[in-house]
């Protein structure tokens, strides 16, 4: 041993690493403190609140890493199956809360925290969201790899890491203005910078064939070069050493056209277009569900599925010497079209670059990819023009054209000569400007699709594809979305929380959310029912304490909390919202001093973003401000109804809001919701829903009962016929009156709200809202008359949390690693 030294420095290294970091209150203290003064250069005699989440962020970062290597190491050795989940989308939120609560160690973090004079609670307020995503969907990929991680499964999420995320919404004078949300401004512990996992992604540029040997071959020669550099976040299971990652890539200018362009003797402009390399992941698309068809859209979005692919070959080749088993080791599934591009790509990456047969390469592409699709109609899936591709990714076009005519071959022989019916099949959409649809290409690669809930999911197949379905009816599947009952529950309501595990007497449904059903015997016990309101009280005084913050609103917490926070979109009807507000208004400034006392007072809370260049979801929110503010100076009305906009909704304030609200509503036309995420976490929340027969809501109200659901509206089925017959129909006159009261200008800006008003008349009244307006009045007034009953609403909400079991995010996992991505957990012990 002496002799040699390798072996003694290997022994060293076992040695320093023979232990893990500690985690008890001194251990943690003196790693804060160690990160206060070598991290961050403070004094540990001098740091300040956002300082302190600094050093207790880079301390519990520490502790991340630990187990992100060994976890990658176990499954290195292992070769496991992994699945890679391909977002443009994550939506993380904070990670400090998030990471101690799943490590196991918030209680030393809180009491190690403490002893050095700072406040768990205000440290992880001084974090900034990570807001990569746009709503439902990015947030649906988060609770993801939560899952993933939790349930000991071997998985990686792969996407951009934006240096703006989602913009920050103000408010001047009532309208909605957008900053930059420039997050990594005051750096970012919870990613880890690979300055040398870096791979090259190529755009524009010519296509030549040569043949070669007998057979054809393909050089693509690009025009521009940029970088990609991988970020890894670890995303910590919880109560498992299973930490996950997710890889996150930024563009950087490439090294490899140094010689080209330095060449031209213009060094300063040279520097200056490498420069323009970084914009590709510069900023998120502030657009949910609309499709634009910008360039820069399908650069970013080939940028990162290149990168995503030519690292997950990396991985499998370092264990592999042909891609025979890949499909066994790799499944990629696709949130949404936006990853599409690469199915060509991965093609690409095995033909020409691997040299593989077209045959064989198909096959493998084949059984990788699996896809979700999130819209309700057609028109809102990506196409992408020819021309645009042309310039954009040249090869990658031939490479669709030929998918598109071995797949019309194919087809052929099924159905014949109907041309009709191959072009509605067809990936290339025909016409003055021909357009590549993603959709359809991503149905043709994939081995499953899957809608988002069970409504959803029968609408794909007998509208958004139902040519498709006919010919690949085996490919279809339905996964209701789900959400992670860690973040959604155990830590955004810790009162709640604590009282689940004492009446159910076990943490475990913290992994187990089916457990809760344990709850409905004691719905109705008084001493339950006396605990539940004050936990939800106490919630509803920490809303109450920054509405006033932010508004200078007072609200009284005895006062029912009726909200609806989500992305302002038409279909999602804020409109009626803000309609039944006025009325009610109305109503009670015609009451008799007697009539008032028997109202139910409310607070209305509305919050979302709108798309910046969504003028009709602007007019909503100015609509909202100015009607608020009428209302809530109303003396004849007082306490009995005050309306807030909360500005800047975002997954902190989601944490805030839904633990603290009695109602909530999710009320789009029915059948126009893919399927909702939010409801889920009011639900589990025991906040009560006022719903339509939209998305996972269907569901929701079969899990919790009729009873404690308040349902109204249209039935999906009859929405086609009532949409076509809108022009018939005679809304209620008291809808007719309160859009006259807006377009009179009882609430100021009367050409503004015009437009707004135009969208309801009745032929244009394509969301049906004054198809819904009656039933919608009845819902809410059904909502008071329960109200009122102390001891039947506590129950409904009890109930509510009751049924929520199916609704966390581990069932849905579950449900995807078996069903479609052939994985199965796996864990050091096990
Ligand atoms: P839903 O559309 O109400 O089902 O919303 C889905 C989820 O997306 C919410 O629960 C939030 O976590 C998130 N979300 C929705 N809108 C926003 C937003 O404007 N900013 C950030 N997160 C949002
Ligand atoms: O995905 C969520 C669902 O719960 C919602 O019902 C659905 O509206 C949402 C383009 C989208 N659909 N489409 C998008 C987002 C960003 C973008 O650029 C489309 N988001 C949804 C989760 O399944």
């Amino acid at each position: 041993l002496v002799g040699n030294p390798e072996l003694q420095r290997r022994r060293r290294l076992m040695w320093l690493m023979d232990q893990y970091l500690k985690n008890d209150v001194l251990s943690i203290q003196k790693s804060i403190v160690d990160h206060v003064e070598y991290t961050i250069a403070r004094s540990r005699f001098k740091f300040d609140d956002f300082e302190a989440y600094k050093a207790t962020a880079n301390s519990v970062r520490d502790r991340l890493i630990e187990s992100w290597n060994d976890n990658q190491q176990f499954h290195r050795d292992m070769d496991s199956k992994r699945v890679y989940y391909l977002s443009m989308e994550f939506l993380m939120g904070r990670s400090l809360l998030n990471s101690i609560f799943n490590l196991g160690i918030k209680e030393q973090y809180a009491q190690a925290l403490s002893e050095l004079g700072y406040n768990l609670e205000v440290v992880v307020e001084q974090e900034r969201d990570a807001a990569l995503g746009n709503g439902g969907l990015g947030r649906l990929a988060a609770c993801f790899l939560d899952s993933l991680a939790t349930m000991n499964y071997s998985a990686w999420g792969y996407g951009i890491r934006y240096q703006y995320g989602l913009f920050r919404q103000t408010l001047q004078d009532g309208f909605q203005h957008e900053q930059p949300d420039y997050w990594l401004n005051v750096g970012n512990p919870w990613e880890i910078e690979r300055v040398h996992v870096t791979y090259p992604i190529s755009f524009y540029g010519k296509v030549e064939e040569k043949w070669v040997e007998g057979t054809k071959t393909f050089t693509w020669t690009p025009d521009e070069m940029v970088e990609a550099v991988a970020y890894d976040n670890p995303i910590p299971g919880y109560n498992t050493g299973n930490t996950i990652n997710l890889r996150l890539w930024a563009a950087k200018p490439s090294g490899e056209f140094d010689l080209q362009s330095f060449n031209t003797g213009d060094y300063v402009n040279a520097i200056l277009s490498k420069q323009r390399a970084e914009t590709i992941s510069n900023v998120l698309y502030p657009d949910d569900r609309t499709y634009q068809g910008k360039e820069l859209r399908l650069k970013q979005q080939y940028f990162f599925v290149s990168a995503s692919l030519q690292d997950i070959m990396r991985r499998f080749k370092d264990h592999h010497s042909t891609f025979d088993n890949f499909a066994d080791k790799v499944a990629v599934q696709l949130n949404d079209t936006h990853p599409t591009i690469g199915v060509p790509e991965l093609m690409r990456l095995l033909v020409d670059v691997e040299g593989l047969q077209w045959a064989k390469a198909w096959d493998i592409t084949t059984k990788v990819f699996s896809i979700t699709i999130h819209s309700v109609v057609a028109e809102t899936l990506e196409k992408w023009s020819v021309e645009l591709l042309q310039t954009l990714l040249p090869r990658h076009l031939q490479i669709i054209f030929k998918i598109n005519a071995m797949f019309l071959e194919e087809v052929k022989n099924k159905i014949g000569n109907d041309y009709d019916h191959l072009a509605r099949l067809s990936i290339i959409e025909e016409g003055e400007k021909k357009s590549v649809k993603m959709g359809s290409l991503a149905l043709v690669a994939s081995h499953t699709v899957n809608g988002v809930s069970k409504l959803h999911s029968e609408l794909l197949k007998e509208r958004v594809f139902k040519d498709f379905y006919d010919i690949f009816p085996h490919k279809f599947q339905n996964k209701t979305n789900g959400v992670t009952q860690r973040r959604w529950l155990a830590f955004c309501n810790p009162g709640l929380r604590d009282m689940l595990t004492k009446w159910l007497g076990t943490e475990a449904w913290i992994t187990n959310l089916d457990l809760l059903t344990g709850l409905r015997q004691y719905a109705s016990d008084p001493i339950l029912q006396k605990e539940w309101n004050l936990v939800r009280r106490h919630n509803k005084a920490r809303l109450a304490t920054y509405i006033e913050a932010i508004s200078g609103v007072k609200v009284s917490i005895d006062a029912m909390f009726d909200v609806q926070v989500k992305r302002i979109h038409q279909y999602k009807r804020q409109l009626l919202n803000v309609l039944s507000i006025i009325h009610r208004a109305d109503c009670i400034k015609n009451m008799s001093p007697a009539e008032k006392t028997k109202v139910v007072p409310r607070v209305c809370i509305i919050g979302g973003k709108a798309a910046p260049g969504y003028e009709i979801a602007k007019k909503i929110i100015k609509l909202v401000t100015t009607v608020g503010e009428k209302i809530n100076n109303d003396k004849d009305i007082g306490n009995l109804l005050k309306v807030v906009f909360v500005p800047d909704y975002n997954v902190s304030l989601a944490e805030l809001i839904i633990p603290a609200s009695d109602l909530s509503q999710h009320i789009s036309t029915a059948g126009n919701e893919a399927s909702g995420t939010s409801n889920m976490k009011f639900t589990m929340n025991g906040c009560l829903l006022l719903a339509t027969l939209s998305g996972s809501n269907i569901e929701i109200q079969k899990e919790i009962g009729d009873e404690n659901i308040f349902v109204f509206g249209a039935k999906p089925e009859e929405v086609d016929r009532l949409r076509a017959e809108r022009r018939q129909f005679q809304p209620p006159q008291e809808f007719h009156r309160i859009i006259g009261m807006i377009r009179n200008g009882k609430f100021g800006d009367t050409e503004y709200f015009q437009e707004l008003c135009q969208t309801v008349d009745g032929g244009n009244d394509f969301y049906l809202l004054g198809n819904d307006f009656s039933s919608y009045l009845e819902a809410q007034a059904a909502v008071d008359e329960a109200y009122v009953d102390r001891e039947r609403w506590t129950r409904m909400s009890i109930m509510s949390t009751a049924g929520s079991g199916n609704f966390s995010i581990d069932r849905t996992t579950c449900e995807y690693a078996e069903n479609i991505w052939g994985i199965k957990p796996c864990q050091p012990t096990s």
